[in-house]
């Protein structure tokens, strides 16, 4: 008989974290960084009890909001180049559904975290329990089965037993590259209590290793030949591209082989923006530079990228003759995207063989003579974009311009998800190290902004962490800044204050909406709000000022670096000027009849920018 330990179900998940390992840089580390938590009845006396045994190997952290403990945990992966991860526990009902958002987060950004939500019991006797929904029609329905379409894997634990199988897969998900994302294992409250002669090796140490799969041999040669062939080459880099490491060899490939090298939101910071070749962001939200050679384009090498619409401007910004796009990727079902040559592999291995097989093939030189000069075009462009003003109300551009001339770029992370700020700061932004920006831009989920700091600060905690954010995303949550003091993490906000919602604002005028219900003033009002963002932040513990000037910025941001704890800075910004260079039409639907003129106009419009869709 092999040796067993009597555990709980609980305590048998909680030793079974804290073996799991990996190596990075070099050195051994749990690949579990720690466990987020926020306890109830569905898992104080059971998750509860296991975390407390293993605290010193395997710290719990408290959280203020689920939603937001969750949202750290999809930072810390991303910011880990998906290395190293988090779990997150909560209670049945409420504490559970809290994560929901957050694991549709690290589902549509392909992140893994394991999300650990308490269950009802398992033995049904004292339903129904506090929290608990009844569904009439079906017995085995509890709030949880909303985590399975944002899962990669979800289970459902109703006996102690079944916990074996489901974490050996719950680390096979997490670090397997091709279905990387969210794991729900549900935890029956009174399984979670139960006890079980566990086999001893499911607790021994395991050191798991990153996977790289080489191209398929067929599929490797079509994409040479097709690269050999082309004559006005584009590289549009992704997420992928980080979370394989690869920068080095996509710089090297740029290099070697001339191209010019278009990131999306997920993948800018892959190559430094200094760098010549790099044209940085493309799409709707891109520079002149980028979507010019993506509009030119015979042949798009796309690396690690989902190819969302903000990508393709809503597939309408590639308009070459006969263009062909090889999808370099370990995920098949985004390497065949629109009908791309898939080349199914890592990023690295993937470049690396092209580049060996391409040899000295390089393309035209005048490709790279126009990247010189489109790029020192476009550069003219943000200078202009982002310098500093006297104007009363300066525009998130000349915020940006403020933020990146006092922060420095060699050791900050730039983090934000929503608003108009995205978009700023994916055109005018200079990363200069990969990971240095952070842009949840799958999901774009207001609210991330400030918890997602705290979880980039635990992975990176030698980086100055700035976090930038609207007004809008502030109010929706911002918990996670006490939480962000309670451990000592220390952040730099910046509040951009413009009253509302201001991109959904301007997103409305362009669809030829009435000012409505977006920026404050225009919505529903007893008493206009006059929020004093400064002084909330001081409440939770922060150092906050306030700012009225561009000019003041700067030196407030000087002033805070000695602070030692998460500093706040918020200043008033106009909520319609947005940079006008660069930039593509973007899919959002106008109504095909309305009263109003500027609607139909819009939809005039609308029509004629849909004739250069290409359907794939
Ligand atoms: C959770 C969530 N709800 C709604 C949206 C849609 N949305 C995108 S940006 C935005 C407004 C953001 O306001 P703010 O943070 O003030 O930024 P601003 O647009 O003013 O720059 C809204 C409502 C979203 N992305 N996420
Ligand atoms: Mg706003």
């Amino acid at each position: 008989m092999s040796k067993t330990i009597r555990l709980t179900m609980a305590q048998a998940v909680a030793h079974f974290l804290k073996a799991q390992m990996t190596v990075v840089d070099g050195k051994k580390q749990p690949i579990f960084a720690g466990v987020w938590g926020i306890f109830g009845h569905g898992n104080v006396a059971g998750m509860g009890e296991a975390l407390y045994q293993v605290r010193n190997d395997l710290p719990t952290l408290r959280a203020h909001n689920e939603q937001g403990m969750a949202h750290a945990a999809v930072a810390f992966a991303k910011a880990s180049f998906r290395q190293r991860f988090m779990a997150c526990t909560t209670s049945i009902g409420p504490g559970a559904l809290n994560m929901i958002t957050a694991a549709g987060v690290a589902h549509v950004n392909r992140l893994p975290v394991l999300f650990l939500p308490g269950d009802v019991f398992a033995n049904r006797i004292p339903d129904p329990v506090l929290q608990q929904i009844e569904n009439f029609g079906d017995g085995t329905v509890s709030v949880n089965d909303a985590f399975r379409c944002v899962s990669r894997y979800f289970d459902r634990i109703t006996r102690p037993e079944q916990i074996i199988p489901a974490l050996k897969r719950t680390m096979q998900v997490l670090t397997d590259p091709v279905d990387c994302g969210p794991v729900t294992l549900s935890l029956c409250q009174d399984v979670q209590a139960e006890a079980y002669d566990y086999p001893a090796s499911l607790f021994d140490e395991k050191v798991w290793t990153h996977r790289r799969p080489r191209p398929d041999t067929d599929e490797l040669a079509s994409a040479i030949a097709t690269l050999r062939k082309a004559e006005r080459p584009l590289i549009i880099a992704g997420g992928g591209v980080l979370y394989s490491q690869a920068t080095a060899e996509l710089k090297a490939f740029a290099g070697m082989h001339g191209i010019p090298v278009a990131v999306t939101q997920a993948g800018k910071s892959a190559l430094p923006d200094d760098h010549p070749l790099c044209m940085g962001s493309i799409g709707v939200t891109g520079t002149s530079a980028a979507n010019a050679f993506a509009e030119e384009a015979d042949v798009i090498l796309a690396v690690g990228t989902r190819m969302q619409d903000f990508t393709t401007g809503s597939w309408a910004l590639f308009k070459g003759e006969g263009v062909k796009m090889i999808g370099l990727n370990t995920v098949a079902f985004d390497a065949a995207k629109h009908d791309s040559q898939p080349l199914v592999a890592d990023a690295r291995e993937g470049l690396t063989l092209l580049s060996e097989a391409l040899g000295g093939w390089k393309a035209s030189a005048s490709v790279e003579a126009a990247a010189k000069s489109r790029k020192q075009e476009w550069m003219a462009a943000v200078k202009k974009a982002t310098a500093a003003t006297n104007a009363d109300l300066p525009s998130d551009a000349q915020v940006i311009g403020a933020v990146q001339r006092s922060i420095g770029g060699d050791n900050s992370v730039l983090v934000c998800a929503a608003g108009g700020l995205p978009g700023e700061l994916h055109k005018l932004w200079q990363a200069h190290r990969p990971g240095g920006y952070h842009m949840e831009y799958g999901f774009s989920c207001m609210g991330y902004e400030i918890a997602g700091g705290l979880g980039v600060k635990l992975a990176r905690p030698e980086a100055d962490v700035v976090v930038m954010v609207g007004d809008g995303s502030y109010m929706m949550m911002n918990s996670e800044l006490s939480t962000s003091i309670m451990l000592g993490q220390k952040l730099t906000i910046v509040v951009l204050d413009n009253r509302g919602y201001g991109c959904i604002n301007r997103l409305q005028m362009a669809t030829g909406g009435a000012n409505f219900n977006n920026l404050l003033k225009d919505s529903m009002i007893e008493m206009m709000p006059d929020i004093d963002f400064r002084a909330h932040a001081e409440s939770m513990g922060a150092v906050a000022v306030k700012v009225s000037s561009i000019a003041d910025l700067e030196t407030a941001i000087q002033q805070i670096k000695g602070n030692d704890r998460t500093s706040v800075i918020v200043i008033d910004t106009d909520p319609l000027v947005t940079t006008q260079e660069g930039g593509h039409w973007w899919d959002v639907a106008v109504p095909e009849v309305s009263p109003r003129p500027e609607v139909n106009k819009a939809r005039s419009a609308y029509e004629k920018a849909r004739a250069a869709q290409t359907v794939g």
